[in-house]
């Protein structure tokens, strides 16, 4: 059995229409309830909507990314409880349309985290990009977070120091605003909420992160078990404690904790190479062997490092990771379950007529069609090898 093709498209105003992504040869949608606020619950009328939008065009909603999780039930502050209980309620819905893969995160306070959008390749095409000295420019001098300062080895001050002093106010305020993009139909977050929100980890170690994510899981994973519902949880992008912040799902390390520490049959993950495979620790194919069947959903995407742990998004199957070793060991687990697991080409360059456009970083059109081709071509070429004999 083959993995199910999707695309993540970002509701109604997103600049790649249904149509389109009819065109790349997709056939299941990834998306989300953008507009309803972090935390509340997402009612059946509001899926329902959705889902027949994407139905009158011959396509399928098949997973959610993201229902967010409420930073309080990260916190374990505040009115926790009652955000766990619309949590659950919220996937009670999906599971009654028919939805069934339900993606999160918990990332604290920032999501993805990037300090270039359109950081240009040798062929002219455009990429995301992820820089240390500026992220420190960005901690030290415009968030000016409090003891930012311990994070950085010495070299990275230094030259973050020589870059702030060269930045115009405009690029400052351009690295502000690419930092904070978070996702495309989403609330932007402004410097002094996202101070109000690192004050809330001052006593919160990864320890203590760990139990809240324990805790939460243990609360939804018995309603997603009797729901037929797979929660999979999508790791930390970049894989390393960044803002001084712990992350928590950025190693085999924290898969395993996570899938031991709560085993249930709905408790699994969203295996993101381009998040994974940015951090050198990481061997993906042993990541995956350890998360066997718990693999609910898959994000296929490239990046290249260098030495000093920067890297951009590459091309599909070209990157650090190997992508013909990871598609494969993806379909060997594939061939273990009943139904398609699906995956999506994870970003694509800008390019192409798609340069003069306003796209969402990493998900224009083109460049994704490129990367869905090539790993179309690649899962085709391995699984008639192996599996169709
Ligand atoms: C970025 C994405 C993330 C991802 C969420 C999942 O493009 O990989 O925004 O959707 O972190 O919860």
């Amino acid at each position: 059995m083959l993995l199910k093709e999707t695309w993540r498209w970002f509701g109604p105003d997103d600049p790649v229409q249904l149509q389109s992504v009819l065109q790349t040869g997709a056939s299941g949608i990834v998306t989300a309830l953008h507009h309803v606020p972090a935390g509340d619950v997402w009612t059946v009328e509001e899926i329902n909507k959705r889902k027949n939008i994407i139905g009158a065009s011959g396509l399928t909603w098949d997973v959610v990314e993201s229902v967010t999780v409420h930073e309080s039930i990260k916190t374990q502050t505040g009115n926790y409880h009652n955000y766990i209980e619309n949590y659950k309620q919220t996937i009670i819905n999906l599971a009654s349309c028919g939805i069934k893969i339900v993606t999160y995160n918990f990332m604290p306070v920032n999501d993805w985290t990037r300090t270039n959008l359109d950081y240009e390749m040798a062929d002219g095409s455009r990429a995301l990009y992820f820089n240390w000295y500026d992220l420190a420019v960005f901690d030290l001098y415009i968030l000016q977070r409090k003891n930012a300062i311990e994070s950085y080895p010495e070299k990275i001050l230094l030259e973050a120091e020589n870059r702030y002093k060269t930045y115009t106010t405009t690029q400052l305020e351009q690295l502000r605003d690419i930092i904070m993009f978070g996702i495309p139909g989403e609330k932007k977050q402004t410097l002094e909420q996202m101070r109000n929100k690192l004050g809330k980890y001052a006593d919160i170690d990864r320890a203590a992160l760990r139990e809240s994510l324990r805790f939460f899981l243990q609360e939804i994973s018995p309603v997603a078990d009797e729901l037929d519902i797979r929660l999979a949880i999508h790791p930390d992008d970049p894989p390393f404690d960044i803002l001084g912040l712990p992350r928590i799902v950025s190693s085999e390390e924290d898969i395993q904790y996570i899938l031991t520490s709560v085993p249930n049959k709905s408790n699994g993950i969203c295996f993101c190479t381009g998040s994974l495979g940015a951090g050198k620790h990481n061997d993906l194919v042993s990541i995956l062997r350890g998360i066997g069947t718990h693999l609910h959903f898959v994000h296929l995407r490239n990046t290249k490092r260098d030495e000093d742990g920067n890297f951009y998004e590459a091309d599909h199957l070209n990157g650090d990771t190997d992508m013909y070793e990871v598609v494969k060991e993806v379909l060997a687990t594939q061939q273990l379950v009943d139904s398609p697991i699906p995956f999506r080409p994870d970003h694509g360059h800008q390019m192409m007529d798609d340069l003069k456009k306003i796209t969402n970083p990493g998900y224009s059109c083109i460049g994704r069609m490129r990367g869905l081709s090539e790993l179309r071509g690649l899962q085709i070429g391995i699984h008639r090898t192996l599996y169709d004999q």
